[in-house]
């Protein structure tokens, strides 16, 4: 039965109850979502300033996109790849030309993006470059995040991601994010290094922006290495820095492009991998795939949500927006002991608390957000990630601006 009069109190408790405790949400029980706003079940209006972790780029509920599920809802949702259906094609298409590759493998979470991109890295490995069976390395950097599935968290340094997960997969070598010797280094300790595997900007770690020209240098250098370069734009990509691709801001042609989250606007979970022939190829029927993977209702979704960032011009929007939005907050820091930087691209922006790293602090601050009329959440220890959805217009960025400005003053008194 689904319940439209559930208080926050109940909805809580339910969850508390039958949930498992995987998660610490912020305590407000959301009922609706309409472009930038979401409303609690009390009825209260909050500026999403999480976008679900820029998977609701093109706005909550776009009606574009609502229309293109339902009415596929309405014809077919699932057929397996077992048979052909008249819309993964038109998909496929789409995608591949909208991002400027031959192909894409179609998959659902993020997690199972990066996952079979690791396996497309490897295979091309071992069956074009020669590389020993099991014996691939993929270079990775400290303070990834990628995803939560066994092998994902191997190459994870964050504990709370890793501990008490084991056994982990080798074949992994960390390396620190935006240095390039250490690239350099890595790249020449091995002759079996089979990709580098990289978020363009590190959106979990606190939205770190690597020095100008990193993300151009690390694939010069994977191209003399003969390595794969394997962008990570599940969070960074589908317009959300200010580009269609973070990786844009270099002129970076990625080997192997990872996209989730925005590519459905939200509304269904859709990922891909995108890789030219020489190295989709490697893939052969019945070596790789999932049930959902590349589904009817995901192509009727995903076509209609890169629909929404070109006709909506969201790349730029979010551009624009977001060195008004970093232009206003720098204000704030520059006058405030609480804060010490505000950094990001386009609309992933991110604050730095200047308090310690286990300090409730920047958790406190997202309580007082929320009374005030926005919600937000902590990324590690003191770091507030700030990621409205990319249709928001300046009156509204404004608005969120003196919410954040009122909030910092009150928790200074
Ligand atoms: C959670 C974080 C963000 C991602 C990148 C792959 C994936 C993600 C760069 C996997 C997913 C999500 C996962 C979600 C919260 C959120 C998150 F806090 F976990 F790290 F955004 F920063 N690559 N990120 O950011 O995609 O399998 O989730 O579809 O697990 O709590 P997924």
């Amino acid at each position: 039965m689904v319940s439209n009069t559930i208080s926050t109190k109940q909805a809580i408790e339910l969850e508390n109850k039958y949930g498992a405790h995987n998660y610490h949400p912020l305590p407000v029980v959301l009922n609706r979502g309409e472009g930038v706003y979401v409303w609690d079940v009390e009825g209260k209006r909050y500026y999403d300033f999480l976008s679900a972790y820029s998977a609701v780029n093109q706005g909550h509920c776009h009606p574009k996109i609502i229309d293109a599920l339902k009415t596929q809802a309405d014809k077919l949702t699932l057929t397996s790849r077992a048979f052909f259906n008249d819309i993964l094609g038109e998909y496929e298409q789409k995608v591949t030309s909208f991002f400027g590759f031959d192909k894409v493998l179609p998959m659902n979470s993020g997690a199972e993006a990066v996952e079979t991109a690791i396996k497309l890295c490897r295979k091309y490995a071992y069956e074009k470059k020669g590389i020993p069976e099991n014996e691939a390395e993929i270079i990775v950097c400290k303070n990834n995040f990628h995803g939560r599935t066994t092998t994902i968290i191997s190459f994870s340094n964050d504990p709370d991601a890793r501990k008490n997960f084991g056994p982990y997969t080798a074949g992994f070598i960390k390396i620190e994010y935006d240095n390039l010797k250490a690239l350099e280094d890595a790249l020449n300790s091995s002759k079996n290094i089979a990709g580098f595997l990289v978020e363009p900007i590190q959106g979990e770690a606190g939205v770190y922006v690597p020095t100008d020209g990193y993300l151009a240098k690390a694939k010069e250098l994977c191209e003399q290495h003969n390595v794969l370069f394997l962008a990570d734009e599940v969070q960074t990509g589908i317009a959300r820095t200010g580009n269609l691709l973070a990786v844009n801001y270099e002129d970076v042609i990625p080997d192997i492009l990872i996209l989730g989250k925005a590519l459905s606007g939200g509304v269904y979970p859709v990922s891909a991998v995108l890789a030219n022939d020489d190295i989709m190829e490697v893939i052969k029927p019945g070596q790789h795939g999932s049930t959902f993977g590349g589904n009817p209702l995901a192509a009727a979704v995903a076509i209609a949500s890169l629909e929404v960032i070109e006709d909506e011009k969201l790349a730029e929007n979010a551009f624009k927006l977001g060195n008004l939005f970093r232009a206003e907050i720098q204000k704030l820091v520059d006058a405030s002991s609480l804060l010490k930087q505000v950094r990001g691209k386009g609309l992933l922006n991110a604050i730095v608390i200047n308090d310690s790293e286990d300090s409730s602090t920047a958790w406190d601050i997202c309580l007082k957000l929320r009374d005030n009329g926005l919600l937000a959440k902590p990324t590690h220890g003191n770091i507030i990630r700030f990621a409205p959805p990319l249709v928001m217009n300046e009156e509204q960025l404004l608005d969120c601006v003196s919410i954040i400005k009122k909030t910092f003053k009150e928790f200074e008194k």
